[in-house]
């Protein structure tokens, strides 16, 4: 399996996470992918290449233009405004303001394209999401050229990243371009399976009344786990989308036997719908000792779900979402990547 990386990543390292009341070191860190370039190369697997440039037209296509720019300018506006840290949302537009009249001034821009605050904007945020986003289209066309699977070793993450809000550490949802890069070359039905502990929720907003994309979830309950206001069961999509998305939140506590069911029932239904290409959102946060998550999955059951998801069959891009655990980062995603060739 070809991995694709860039070292542009490490562009994004704010220093501050705005976590229980405290601005501490954030969770999503460039030493994750250092962790899971040790882990393959210690499994042999070696054929890691960097991507090509990016090309922006799927992503225009996908993603509001407005918010793009935004992304492209907003630490030269915050700078010029004379802020001092990194950019932290510390307002947005709540219930009974508008929701659609966009501030000139950047503290209220960020409110208006942030989404969760504890995600921080920093000077290289810009270029490291758009390596992110070149290593998904790189693995994209590999998989779209006969390749089994590639593996885009994508930092920032994407999955929480809508239309016009970045959150959740991501800002460009790559699984997104991924699969639109999939639909523009013609495939008709192109499934996204997302197991990251948390909810795919920027991937739902952006295919939830497509007939040519299936989402499907499994996550902590919104109930108990960010991002708290999506993910629900009883979301199915809408209009020519009505029953192509699929969620599975789950409580505090579960375990492998619970999720892999869930796994296996998403697994059926994309079987059975008839999915030409699959785009795989892998986090590796629904570990045990994952410290922001509360699943209790084994590292080895990492192993097993990567088998169940290869039975498919299907020509797979795997994109990088989450995993906090640090050194159990790297085994865990390599653990999933064994399984999806070995199947
Ligand atoms: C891609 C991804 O996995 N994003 C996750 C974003 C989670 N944001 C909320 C984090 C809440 C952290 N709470 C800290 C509790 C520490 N015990
Ligand atoms: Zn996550």
């Amino acid at each position: 399996m070809r991995i694709i990386h860039s070292e542009d990543h490490r562009l994004h390292f704010p220093q501050a996470e705005l976590s229980g009341g405290q601005f501490v070191t954030p969770f999503e860190r460039p030493s994750r992918v250092e962790y899971v370039l040790n882990r393959l190369k210690e499994r042999g697997l070696t054929d890691i290449v960097a991507p090509q440039a990016v090309d922006m037209t799927p992503v225009q296509a996908l993603l509001d233009l407005g918010y793009l720019e935004f992304l492209e300018t907003a630490w030269a506006a915050w700078k010029a405004e004379g802020m001092a840290g990194e950019i932290i949302a510390a307002n947005v537009p709540a219930r009974g303001m508008h929701m659609d009249r966009i501030p000139n001034n950047i503290d209220g821009k960020v409110g208006y394209y942030c989404h969760a605050s504890e995600t921080a904007i920093t000077q290289g945020t810009w270029r490291a999401a758009l390596s992110s986003v070149a290593c998904a289209q790189s693995a994209q066309r590999l998989v779209a050229g006969g390749a089994d699977h590639a593996f885009a070793l994508c930092r920032p993450p994407g999955h929480h990243a809508t239309a016009d809000q970045y959150g959740g550490y991501c800002f460009i949802n790559n699984a997104a371009v991924v699969a639109q890069m999939f639909t523009d070359a013609g495939a008709g039905r192109v499934a996204v399976l997302d197991i990251d502990f948390h909810h795919g929720n920027g991937t739902q907003s952006l295919f939830y009344d497509r007939s040519d994309v299936m989402f499907a979830s499994l996550h902590g309950a919104p109930q108990d786990a960010y991002p708290y206001y999506l993910g629900y069961g009883d979301e199915k999509g809408a209009g020519a989308g009505e029953g192509l998305n699929l969620n599975y939140p789950m409580p505090p506590g579960t375990d492998y036997a619970t999720w892999g069911a869930a796994l296996d029932d998403a697994i059926a239904k994309i079987t059975d719908w008839g999915a030409e290409a699959l785009v795989l959102s892998l986090g590796v946060d629904a570990y045990k000792e994952d410290p922001i998550s509360f699943f209790r999955l084994e590292s080895n059951d990492f192993t097993d779900a990567g088998r169940r998801i290869g039975g498919m069959k299907l020509p797979t891009v795997v994109c990088m979402e989450g995993g906090y655990a640090i050194e159990a980062v790297g085994i865990n995603t390599v653990n999933v990547l064994e399984g999806l060739q070995d199947a």
